[in-house]
């Protein structure tokens, strides 16, 4: 169908629009236009990119607009549009632009990647217009956009019912359903989004701990790991990241011939929502540590000026020598999936944390079931969460749920052993080894918890609980008292 500019119209025909024509924009814009019932009106600030889009999609019927008062005339009410920009100031002067040519019951919807206390003030900020203001997240790249992507909307329930159909019309499907949920209100479809990329981190992290550890532990080629990978991807560990990595380990450099993947500079980049997912779990008090020594791996990946300081530091004598291969990468299979039900764990954690703190009525099983396709972290396991919300709704730690109790009481020795094997031979596995502490924190029974409690009440009189009765207390230390008093502070 050919495009039309709005000039060429004499009335709002587009239900839908999209502010914003780079790739996610584009990708989604085409996305909706795909879809039976949708007309998309589309507007970039620079005119180029709208006139590329329509040049190159010719197929696609969209109404093109050249500044917002014509983008808003194309559409018709409740107004719909999708802003897909640069998170950050741009995405607040589109929404000013937006919200003085909509009117009250329009909907704005932000679908990049904002941070979810900024779209708590927009939303709170464009709601005293009339407009509705929705921040969704949107995971799944560009072939996402474009094919189906996972989404995450929060905003009100007003906003979800005309929303809901549209959204539903382009995300990802899993076992027959769309991936896309009303989160919660206001920011709740953002923090959802990026706690989904923290555990990406820490999947990615985990991933590359596995790979790491069978190359110097085994001496496999990047072939015969990719081979390994293949075929975990068809068992418990089955997923996108596991499928990705096999095509990386086999790709090689059209330069060189080498490897691809050790042609590559060993330093990881990062965009900040894995910062902000660890940066908010320390506000709310929740203790992702794999996610946050994902985070880090990746920091020290980048320091390249203290990794050269420190290159000659000592190390262990002791040589890596597997002696039975297929055993130890067993041992790692099982490491890293132990490790996996961690960081998920972790990071439903801090949803719960930040449900509570901001007031969000959010269905942990449903999160789960929309990152079952489309986006990053898509995987079957994702339904072993599902099933373990729907059978208990106030599961306290994903751990505790049998499946995965079980799943790592399995893995549990093979867990330790690689631990173990990395640490005596200086291999770095900062994720599978502090997923491990974690869990031992958590199970544990005692914690030296009450020693640090005892030192805090020293140097600064911060009181503690006695396991033998109520009340808070205090010690009056050492100095020159002969004896140690204890006073009720109540
Ligand atoms: P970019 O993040 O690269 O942003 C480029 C777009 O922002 C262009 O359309 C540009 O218009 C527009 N823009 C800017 Br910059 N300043 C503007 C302003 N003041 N007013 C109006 N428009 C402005 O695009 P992207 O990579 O497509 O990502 C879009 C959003 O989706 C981001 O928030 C991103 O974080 C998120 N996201 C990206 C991915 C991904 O895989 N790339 C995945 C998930 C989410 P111009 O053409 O006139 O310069």
């Amino acid at each position: 169908m050919r495009s039309m500019s709005v000039a060429e119209t004499t009335e709002a025909q587009a239900n839908i629009g999209v502010v914003g024509l780079a790739v996610m924009g584009s990708n989604l814009a085409r996305n909706l236009a795909s879809r039976e019932g949708n007309r998309v009106a589309v507007y970039n600030r620079s005119w180029e990119k709208t006139e590329a889009l329509l040049e190159e999609h010719p197929e696609a019927d969209f109404v093109a607009a050249k500044d917002y008062k014509e983008f808003a005339a194309s559409l018709q009410r409740p107004r719909t549009a999708l802003i897909m920009v640069k998170a950050g100031a741009a995405t607040d002067a589109v929404i000013t632009e937006l919200t003085e040519v909509f009117e009250p019951g329009d909907i704005i919807v932000d679908g990049g990647n904002a941070l979810f206390t900024d779209t708590i003030r927009r939303e709170a900020t464009v709601r005293e217009t009339g407009i509705n203001f929705v921040g969704a997240g949107i995971s799944g790249g560009e072939e996402g956009a474009l094919k189906g992507p996972s989404i995450m909307p929060g905003g009100s329930a007003e906003a979800w019912e005309t929303l809901g159909p549209i959204l539903k019309s382009i995300a990802a499907v899993a076992d027959g359903e769309p991936c896309v949920t009303h989160i919660g209100t206001d920011g709740a479809g953002h923090f959802v989004k990026m706690v989904h990329n923290g555990i990406e981190y820490a999947d990615m992290q985990l991933i590359a701990e596995a790979y790491d550890l069978i190359r110097r532990g085994t001496g496999k080629s990047t072939d015969e790991i990719a081979d390994i990978f293949e075929e975990w991807n068809k068992g418990e560990l089955e997923s996108y990241l596991i499928e990705i990595t096999a095509e990386v380990l086999r790709q090689k450099d059209a330069k060189t011939g080498q490897p691809l993947v050790d042609v590559i500079r060993d330093e990881a980049g990062a965009k900040g929502t894995g910062a902000w997912t660890v940066q908010t779990a320390l506000d709310l008090g929740v203790p992702v540590s794999g996610i946050a020594e994902a985070v880090f791996a990746r920091s020290l990946s980048s320091s390249r000026a203290s990794r050269n300081a420190a290159a000659n530091l000592p190390g262990p004598d002791e040589e890596f020598d597997v002696a039975d291969p297929d055993a130890f990468i067993e041992d790692v299979r099982l490491a890293l999936f132990a490790s996996k039900i961690v960081a998920y764990s972790q990071g439903f954690d801090e949803i719960v944390a930040g449900a509570i703190q901001y007031d969000w009525d959010i269905n942990l099983g449903e999160v789960a079931r929309i990152w079952k396709a489309g986006c990053i972290i898509r995987a079957q396991f994702l339904g072993r969460i599902t099933q373990a919300y729907l059978d208990d709704p106030k599961l306290g730690s994903l751990l505790t749920a049998p499946y995965f109790t079980d799943a790592i009481a399995k893995a549990q020795a093979s867990w330790r052993r690689v631990v173990v094997a990395a640490a005596r031979t200086g291999i770095p596995s900062p994720a599978f080894s502090s997923s491990l502490a974690y869990y031992d924190g958590l199970r544990a029974e005692r914690l030296p918890a009450a020693l640090i409690q005892g030192q805090r009440d020293f140097f600064g009189a911060h009181t503690y609980k006695r396991m033998d009765a109520d009340g808070t207390f205090h010690t009056l230390w050492s100095g020159d008292r002969s004896e140690v008093h204890a006073e009720d502070l109540h």
